[in-house]
């Protein structure tokens, strides 16, 4: 049961297509403050949800500030990342849903400020509430998922291992990038393009001088069996004649400053302009602009920089040239001297910067912070409904950094600019349920981790998690360690562990899609299955993948192994050489398993079954027909529905596309 709550007169944001009617009466469980909202929290309550934010699975214990961030620094004291995901869950003697849709800024404190509350406030009181009821946190959040619809369905080739680093400054570059793989057997389907494809951050152009045959590499790879797949900025260039940005100034596409000029602002090509994703026609426009990349033999795009990230504005950036000027006669002190250093520091991402440009949405005027956490979303939509129209039966790639609830229809989002830290790893887990409860299905981190210089045993250990996540990408920042998997000394290792994803293939896809196309979980919380063993309810290092598989990764450098907590007794499956060489049912209860660097453990629930296929170097080359199957029996018949379809068309029957294994 879904109640909704309609307080002032709330923007917009089109997460919930089909609104149910507004109730009158008194919001159930909470209490309606000045701010907000607010819940005394019990003892057994676990509050799910959130989505993409730092710490645990269960998000108690911290405060959290739903607004689109460019944040480098995912630590334990963030606010916020690169997503608003305004839903939560309260699991405990009370049982209930939560979604917050507005498009500003949201403040989660769940026992922060007083241990026993949840606090939600908000800058203006102009909100949407939808509080929806439920047997069990699953039953919950299929209402939930059904609320604001269908997750993105990605093409089947996306469920492949792709591998990325900004710093691909050439074709040739790339080119030997799928030679290493190649050569060393590492399965492979997608190379991505960073910025360094373009002519000076430009989007929607290709440097001819560094990659002078584009259309050829395409198509070479292709027949390789990879795709390209280009990043896309949310800030277009001011130059003298460059398409895009003309015709947008022409065309009063671009976001307005408080004069009504085109509002200047500082990214990677310099000075750029916003392109008015909420605008209408703006959307319609940007969005046809990838044919110019589509049209090349290119199937899939990441959007980056559309918090949207700033740099600095030009009119701010003057400000601060002419304090300098000021201080440069002055004995810095204590006091000047840090005045003066923050005088740059805080250029980038200045809040008052977010105030001072305008939309054109719906016919109205409105102040950029109002709808911040819309233009990421807006982005993605604008790319995604443009594919609609210039791929109508095919299913285009499409992820991106910044989302809010509703643009999980669109596309999905990586997990942005983590590090090759040992605890990031954990995070990544620790995201997965929370970002499948608000829809986000299509997800995963950047493995080896994205800034600071990795190890080798961080990057197996991250690609034995990353096997199991949709979104399975291998991606480094500019100037930090080489970190592809023929990179380090024991390149047959990593090829071994990768090549267990394309043998679980049919298992991830036939989980993702049943869960996209039922409004499910892909990754849960052990909670979730076990909702009434306090153990399980308090793991966070452990989640479910699918149906039938729990998995356990080694985060910790140097470990052998680790211990898994069982909440019933399992199959325990070992790969050693992308080979199953060991099965053992194990108890309920605590056990220590070994896990070698060159070993991936994973476990079978009872009365559940996992296929394993052969196995390839690309999704193409996988069988889906010849199949082994791995169970644990529970007295009953096993019977698992095989998911499988053409892997690119946009519409898919779900029933017809099951086939049923029965053991
Ligand atoms: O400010 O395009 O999160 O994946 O490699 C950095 C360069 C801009 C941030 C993205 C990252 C990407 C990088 N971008």
């Amino acid at each position: 049961m879904i109640k909704r709550f309609v307080f002032g007169k709330p923007l917009e944001t089109e997460a919930v297509l089909k609104k149910p009617e507004p109730s009158q009466g008194a919001i159930p469980w909470m209490e309606r403050t000045e701010k907000g909202l607010s819940y005394v929290l019990e003892a057994r309550d676990i509050v799910y949800g959130l989505g993409q934010n730092v710490r645990g699975i269960n998000k108690r214990g911290w405060i959290y500030e739903s607004s689109c961030n460019d944040e480098p620094n995912h630590l334990e004291d963030t606010h916020s990342l690169y997503g608003a995901h305004n839903f939560l869950l309260v699991s405990g003697d009370a049982c209930f849903g939560l979604f917050v849709d507005t498009p500003g800024k949201v403040i989660f404190d769940v026992g922060y400020t007083h241990y026993d509350r949840m606090e939600i406030s908000l800058e203006e009181q102009d909100f949407d509430l939808y509080v929806i009821d439920g047997e069990t946190p699953e039953a919950i959040v299929r209402e939930f998922r059904g609320l604001i619809g269908r997750s993105y369905l990605p093409p089947k080739w996306a469920f492949g291992f792709g591998q990325c680093r900004w710093s691909y400054m050439s074709a040739d570059e790339v080119r030997e990038v799928a030679k290493n793989c190649r050569e060393n057997h590492i399965p492979l389907d997608m190379i991505y393009l960073d910025i360094d494809y373009m002519e000076r951050y430009k989007d929607f152009t290709v440097n001819r001088e560094t990659f002078p045959d584009f259309e050829e590499l395409v198509e070479e790879l292709r027949r390789q069996g990879i795709r390209l797949i280009p990043i896309i900025d949310g800030g277009v260039k001011v130059e003298e004649g460059y398409e895009v940005y003309e015709e947008g100034v022409k065309q009063n596409y671009f976001c307005k400053d408080a004069e009504g000029e085109d509002f200047v602002v500082g990214v990677w090509p310099g000075k750029c302009h916003f392109p008015d994703m909420l605008n209408d026609e703006a959307r319609r426009w940007f969005g046809r602009k990838y044919k110019y990349l589509l049209d090349m033999g290119i199937e899939g795009f990441w959007n980056d920089m559309n918090e949207p990230a700033i740099f600095y504005s030009e009119k701010r950036l003057r400000k601060v040239f002419e304090k300098i000027d000021a201080y440069k006669t002055m004995n810095l002190d204590v006091n000047t001297f840090f005045e003066f250093q923050d005088l740059v520091s805080t250029l980038a991402k200045n809040p008052e910067d977010y105030r001072s440009f305008y939309h054109n949405y719906r016919g109205e005027r409105i102040r950029h912070d109002k709808v911040h956490n819309l233009f990421g979303y807006y982005m993605t939509r604008s790319a995604s409904e443009a594919f609609d129209e210039l791929e109508p039966d095919k299913r285009i790639l499409l992820y991106s950094r910044a989302s809010y609830i509703g643009m999980h229809r669109y596309g999905g989002i990586w997990m942005g600019d983590n590090k090759s830290w040992w605890s990031h790893l954990l995070m990544n887990l620790k995201m997965l349920p929370s970002l499948n409860m608000c829809g986000f299905l299509y997800t995963g981190a950047d493995l080896g981790g994205f800034g600071a210089d990795t190890t080798e045993d961080l990057l197996l250990r991250w690609l034995a998690l990353g096997i199991f996540t949709p979104l399975m990408r291998n991606h480094s920042a500019a100037g930090t360690r080489r970190q592809e998997p023929y990179a380090f000394d024991h390149t047959q290792t990593a090829a071994d562990i990768i090549q267990i994803r394309y043998r679980l293939l049919p298992y991830i896809y036939s989980e993702y899609m049943k869960a996209a196309l039922r409004n499910e979980m892909y990754a849960r919380p052990l909670g979730f299955v076990w909702d009434d063993d306090e153990i399980a309810r308090r793991v966070e290092d452990q989640i479910m993948i699918g149906e039938s598989v729990m998995i356990a990764p080694v985060y910790e450098q140097n470990a052998a192994g680790r211990m898994v907590y069982l909440p019933e007794s399992m199959k325990l499956l070992r790969f050693k050489n992308a080979q199953v060489t060991e099965e053992t049912v194990l108890e309920k209860g605590h056990h220590y398993i070994d896990v070698p660097l060159d070993e991936v453990v994973l476990f079978i629930r009872k009365g559940h079954l996992l296929p394993l296929a052969a196995g390839g170097e690309t999704v193409e080359q996988v069988d889906w027909n010849e199949l082994e199957l791995y169970y644990l029996e529970d007295g009953k018949k096993i019977v698992y529905e095989l998911y499988d379809d053409d892997g690119t068309g946009k519409t898919v029957r779900l029933e017809e596309n099951i086939s049923r294994i029965e053991v």
